[in-house]
């Protein structure tokens, strides 16, 4: 196995200071009194920046335990290695059927076995969805995610969802769906229809999932992602932050992750949002710089994913975001909403992008960009920002 950094990808233009020098100090350069510190970084391992699907437990959780500049430090670099800096993602989140699920998740205001208020709505009309979508559109998103509280959808279901797929996707906007468990038959039906992304996320570790949700197993949400990886589509899969897990159920989340056959195109990390009625209404907060150090080591394990900063980022400052996106994250959900909860109004997220000089990313949907039609600035991949339109893809 190589031991040196690994070269940037060599078909993305991206703005990566390679002609700049290291920034540990020269010795003889630094002033007297530093002169005899150790180097100004220590790596952790000589192979970050490398795809990798082998880590240990042991290499995640030393990540979590570097001092926070470095650990920030060298997200930051990797992040540059990968991906256009300055540049996020944003999705729109639409519940298209609400409340009612009879699963038993801790964290879930829809789980019917929680009293959280919630008014329980049936699967909308495709109609409605086209409407929301282009909404979504005309505010900036690129990804339109239709979520539902369902265990599992039914032959009818995947049906109407696959006529609300056909219709964001006619918008010009990727599709993304999060429909609980799938069958391999269901996965590629969506894929037919045009789904770009398929959300299912694993939450938390493998040890501590049992006592989040006690109606399916780790294993069952490992056999979706499999299914929709076998059908072709991307996935997009993540956890829950907050949820009373020790930095080891962390480590061993984003490890499981990164060690499947394909890192997930999308990572979301969400921070819990309690609501009342649910058992983790009163889960202790997070360090917010526990929450940062997350999406760093995801970004390490994981360095050619979008990594969303998810839920949680109404109840966090403009300041506390900046340092998720300086850590590596670089997608969000966009909209006033997320299923049922809150989320920034979109003018408070222009407001913030604006601030931080990011710009959304632009995206060519994958079969006009294999037409080659679209943009003619030659995009390699189908999420990858076009940096000729980046100067006017600023939507904030
Ligand atoms: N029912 C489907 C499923 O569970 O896969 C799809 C919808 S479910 C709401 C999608 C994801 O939302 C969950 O896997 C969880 O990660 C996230 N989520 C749900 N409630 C949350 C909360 N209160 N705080 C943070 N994330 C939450
Ligand atoms: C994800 O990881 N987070 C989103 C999306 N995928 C479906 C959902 C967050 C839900 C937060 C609680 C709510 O609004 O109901
Ligand atoms: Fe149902 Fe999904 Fe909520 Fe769990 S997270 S209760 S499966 S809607």
């Amino acid at each position: 196995m190589p031991h040196s950094l690994p070269r940037p990808a060599p078909a993305r233009s991206l703005r990566t200071p390679r002609n700049r020098p290291d920034i540990r100090m020269n010795a003889t350069l630094a002033p007297a009194a530093l002169r005899s510190s150790p180097p100004a970084v220590t790596a952790p391992a000589g192979r970050l920046g490398e795809i990798r699907h082998d880590w240990t437990t042991g290499e995640v959780e030393a990540l979590f335990a570097l001092p926070f500049s470095d650990l920030l430090f060298h997200a930051q670099r990797v992040h540059r290695m990968h991906h256009a800096p300055n540049t996020v993602q944003m999705s729109t989140l639409l519940s298209i059927k609400t409340g009612a699920c009879p699963e038993d998740c801790a964290y879930c205001p829809q789980s019917v076995r929680w009293d959280t208020g919630l008014e329980r709505e049936r699967l909308l009309a495709v109609a409605e969805v086209r409407e929301r979508a282009a909404a979504a559109k005309a505010a900036g998103a690129t990804r339109f995610c239709m979520g539902a509280a369902w265990r599992s959808p039914k032959p009818r279901d995947i049906e109407i969802v696959a006529g609300m797929i056909r219709e964001v996707r006619a918008l010009g906007l990727e599709s993304c769906a999060t429909l609980g468990m799938l069958t391999p038959a269901q996965a590629r039906e969506l894929k037919e229809a045009g789904l770009d992304y398929y959300n299912h996320n694993i939450d938390t570790s493998p040890e501590f999932y049992e006592k989040i949700i006690t109606t399916r197993d780790f294993q069952d949400r490992l056999d979706t992602l499999e299914a929709v990886r076998e059908a072709g589509l991307k996935t997009c899969c993540g956890g829950i932050i907050g949820m009373g897990e020790t930095v080891r159920d962390r480590a061993r989340m984003l490890q499981t992750l990164a060690n499947l056959p394909q890192h997930p195109e999308s990572v979301p990390i969400n921070q819990l949002v309690a609501v009342p009625g649910t058992p983790l209404a009163d889960a202790a907060k997070v360090d917010p710089f526990d929450f940062v150090r997350t999406i760093a080591v995801a970004r390490l394990t994981m360095p050619a994913a979008a990594v969303r900063l998810s839920a949680g980022r109404e109840q966090m400052s403009d300041e506390l975001q900046a340092l998720a996106f300086l850590a590596g994250a670089n997608s969000i959900f966009y909209g006033e909403k997320l299923l049922t909860t809150g989320n920034p109004d979109v003018e408070r997220d222009r407001a913030l992008l604006r601030r931080l000089g990011i710009n959304g990313q632009d995206v060519v949907l994958e079969r006009e960009e294999s037409a080659g039609e679209a943009c003619g600035h030659g995009h390699d991949g189908a999420a990858q920002a076009c940096q000729g339109h980046d100067a006017g893809a600023a939507r904030a």
